[in-house]
């Protein structure tokens, strides 16, 4: 048989311990995080219902859905989190008490086509909020994303939250361009997201394309094209008609992001718009401020999912935090730890008369809940020591003929050096 590939799949990582260490870090600050706001974890499977995700906005998420047919069934892998915690809130919708706020850590996919360097899979901390229409649900999860910067060393000078909603952008179209056409106004989104990708003119052909589904006149295209570029909130409220919610509701949210201390967080962007098609109210991504950076994450209102997939009406807000693009952020700012391993003891039988000894003592410090490394083989002391000193152990205990014979250990402190004897069966 010749050799097998020794690459993944295109697109796709391994992780040896030392990724698998580091990655392991990120998600006990996801972890951490959640656990100080009080979500609860959840999961579901990898491979769901593929009708679950397809929806017709010309999403590029589902546009790369990862996709096959097994048995007749149309399967998918997950390309995000929300339709899958979408679909246990509906299965237990009379049953659950709302608000409720679940968390997950998930490996998510996409194919992507063109393929060189760019990734198929990632993981992602999805935190999401259901059953609470009002912003304070907003601002708990912004809070936790700016916990979770402040933790990793990020201030408000190395990643900001830029914020808006598409209420307001909706409110601002509605009474103009898209007043005949109200289904236009997701692929309108999923459309205008692409602007900093790939800028005014090809953003202006496609909302204008006949076969599209947007299809505006080319001066209504120019004039939404104007609007995302509204410098304050005070400037986008003057557009709408006095008492309009979603301003209310954007006033509302940055004086609690004020009251959490999080004013030099969180800025007013009527640019960002996210490009999938189920946000309806807010919606915030996080950047860093070199700008060098894609998302750092992201997230918005989407009270309306649960109904287009068949299910009540519940309100819903989340975002998703990717784990590449922090981790790309933090190794720029030298802020990526290298993650040691955790090992405490080391024990090491000088030959295999010794060995029943050793592990005997293995054994009872690992019931006492320490992490063991047991020499197996026969190893030169040198090489022994030289080992559990990578590996980072306090002590090694070493046991030789003479040890074994008074029924001790020789107990040696990495850090000072420091010797003792300590007995085998205290
Ligand atoms: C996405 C979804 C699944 C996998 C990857 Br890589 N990226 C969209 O951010």
């Amino acid at each position: 048989m010749s050799k097998v590939e020794l690459q993944p799949p295109r697109g796709t990582r391994d992780f040896y311990p030392e990724d698998l260490r580091r990655r392991a870090w990120l998600f006990d600050q996801f972890r951490e995080v959640a656990r100080r706001f009080a979500f609860e974890e959840v999961d579901a499977p990898v491979v769901e219902h593929a009708e679950l995700f397809t929806r017709k906005a010309g999403e590029e998420i589902v546009e790369q859905l990862y996709h096959f047919t097994l048995h007749d069934r149309h399967l998918a892998l997950r390309p995000e989190m929300t339709p899958s915690i979408a679909r246990m809130v509906m299965a237990r919708a009379g049953a659950l008490r709302l608000p409720l706020r679940w968390f997950a850590i998930t490996q998510n996919w996409r194919y992507e086509r063109m393929t060189r360097g760019r990734r198929r899979e990632h993981y992602q901390w999805n935190m999401d909020v259901w059953g609470e229409p009002g912003v304070a649900a907003e601002a708990e999860l912004i809070a936790a994303i700016c916990t979770l910067l402040g933790r990793l060393g990020l201030g408000p000078g190395d990643v900001k939250i830029r914020l808006s909603s598409r209420a307001l952008l909706e409110e601002v179209l509605r009474a103009d361009v898209l007043r005949d056409r109200p289904e236009a106004f997701a692929p309108l989104c999923v459309v205008i997201d692409k602007l900093g990708k790939i800028g005014e003119e090809a953003v202006v052909d496609l909302l204008t394309d006949p076969a599209g589904a947007v299809r505006l006149a080319p001066g209504a295209a120019r004039g939404v094209v104007a609007a995302l570029g509204v410098r304050s909130l005070d400037e986008a409220a003057q557009r709408v008609p006095a008492g309009s919610a979603a301003v209310d509701d954007l006033r509302r949210l940055f004086e609690l992001l004020a009251a959490y201390g999080l004013e030099d967080r969180v800025v007013f962007d009527a640019s960002i718009v996210r490009g999938l098609a189920y946000y309806t109210g807010t919606v915030f991504e996080a950047f860093d401020a070199g700008g060098t950076l894609r998302a750092v994450c992201g997230g918005g209102r989407y009270d309306r999912l649960l109904e287009t997939l068949g299910g009540p009406s519940i309100p819903a807000v989340g975002f998703g935090f990717g784990d590449v693009v922090i981790q790309e952020l933090l190794a720029d700012k030298g802020l990526l730890p290298d993650v040691a391993r955790a090992i405490d003891d080391v024990v090491y039988p000088f030959g295999d008369a010794e060995r029943p000894a050793a592990l005997r003592l293995a054994t009872r410090l690992r019931a006492e809940g320490r992490s063991v490394d047991l020499v197996l083989g026969s190893v030169k002391p040198r090489r022994a020591l030289a080992d559990a000193d990578r590996a980072g152990a306090q002590r090694v205990f070493l046991i030789g003929p003479d040890e074994a014979a008074r029924g001790v250990a020789r107990v040696r402190e990495l850090a000072g050096g420091a010797e003792r004897d300590e007995p085998l069966d205290p």
